[in-house]
């Protein structure tokens, strides 16, 4: 009896603390789009688990000296954020969940990323910048037990590195923007890649990869897949080349290993913003196309290439499975 009392006790401080945490967390209103104003952010990879939708989202910081930089210095980006949210309109903001050198192996650029449950546990596949022995871009995952971590390394080193793909038009930068989808018969895939679209199966530890990884084909494909299943239909969704800039553009198929049908643009290109990064999520009885543009300002600073604001709007889909084009909208899906 006495151990039970003290179980329930401890059972209850647990919980009275996770509320707490939660209670005291910074809230916001949803006013439109962007969604988040306090600060820039990029990338967004929405995941809905038991009833609460995560938005995992890149921090696009300022730093002295970025208006003059060019290359690959664009972009400051060393941590990533989550936000949550039970109805689309209050937000609460969970702060920095993992950095990119949480990975013993990783130097920086907390690019573009997707969480995945399993069995009570969460995945954080996501790009980071390797050191050495390895060398470009790199795919890691993370593991956590709750979707706002803390998260760890899974493997001490990266799932996916350079010398694993071919280097195809973006050489060592083409290992990036991992997206993951479980299949019916209970197989996870992965897909990721800049200027080429890759595509392998993980074993059921979702920390390593079950097979070869394949090349998609798919028409004017800069980065950025996101993988989703609607009534039936796979969709590979992504950033391709718009005029000069990105745009969001789609392919379906009746089976993760396709092959794809290219089906047109889903988004023009994005505000202000060179890149633009789908995010697709289904939340009470409703779809949603996340994506980033560049049109906030913040301190004075003009949004630009890494100076990027995550936004969100209604996604529909016509009766023969396509999607319909979405408008970039300034009141998003706020109710105000
Ligand atoms: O945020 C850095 C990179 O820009 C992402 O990995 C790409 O998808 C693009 O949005």
């Amino acid at each position: 009896m006495k151990q039970m009392l003290i179980a329930a006790a401890a059972f209850c401080l647990i919980g009275c603390a996770a509320n707490q945490k939660q209670d005291t967390l910074p809230t916001f209103r949803n006013s439109g789009n962007p969604l988040i104003t306090d600060k820039f952010t990029a990338d967004p990879a929405p995941m809905v688990h038991d009833g609460t939708l995560y938005l995992y989202v890149g921090h696009d910081e300022y730093y002295e000296g970025q208006d003059t930089a060019s290359g690959g210095r664009e972009f400051n980006i060393t941590e990533w954020l989550c936000y949550s949210t039970t109805d689309m309109q209050t937000w609460t903001d969970h702060g920095s969940i993992l950095k990119p050198t949480d990975f013993s192996w990783a130097v920086g650029e907390a690019w573009a990323s997707q969480m995945m449950e399993k069995d009570g546990k969460f995945y954080f596949f996501t790009t980071v910048q390797a050191g050495a022995p390895y060398t470009g871009k790199a795919i890691g995952v993370a593991v956590g037990d709750s979707p706002t971590g803390p998260f760890k390394d899974a493997i001490g080193k990266p799932l996916v590195c350079d010398t694993m793909t071919d280097n195809g038009p973006r050489g060592w930068w083409n290992d990036i923007d991992p997206t993951v989808l479980t299949d019916d018969d209970g197989r996870t895939w992965l897909c990721w890649g800049n200027g080429t679209c890759f595509l392998a199966p993980l074993k059921p530890n979702l920390i390593e990869l079950d097979g070869e990884i394949q090349v998609v084909d798919l028409p004017r494909y800069a980065e950025g897949p996101w993988l989703h299943k609607h009534n039936g239909l796979y969709y590979l969704t992504y950033a391709g080349w718009g005029d000069g800039r990105e745009n969001i553009a789609y392919a379906t198929a009746d089976s993760i290993q396709g092959p794809w049908t290219y089906q047109g643009e889903l988004t023009g290109m994005a505000e202000n913003s060179f890149t633009i990064h789908p995010g697709i999520a289904e939340f009470n009885g409703n779809w949603y196309l996340f994506y980033h543009n560049a049109a906030l300002t913040l301190d004075g600073h003009k949004g630009t290439v890494g100076r990027r604001s995550v936004c969100v709007d209604k996604l529909e889909y016509n009766a023969d499975g396509t999607m319909k084009q979405v408008e970039q909208t300034k009141k998003g899906v706020s109710a105000e």
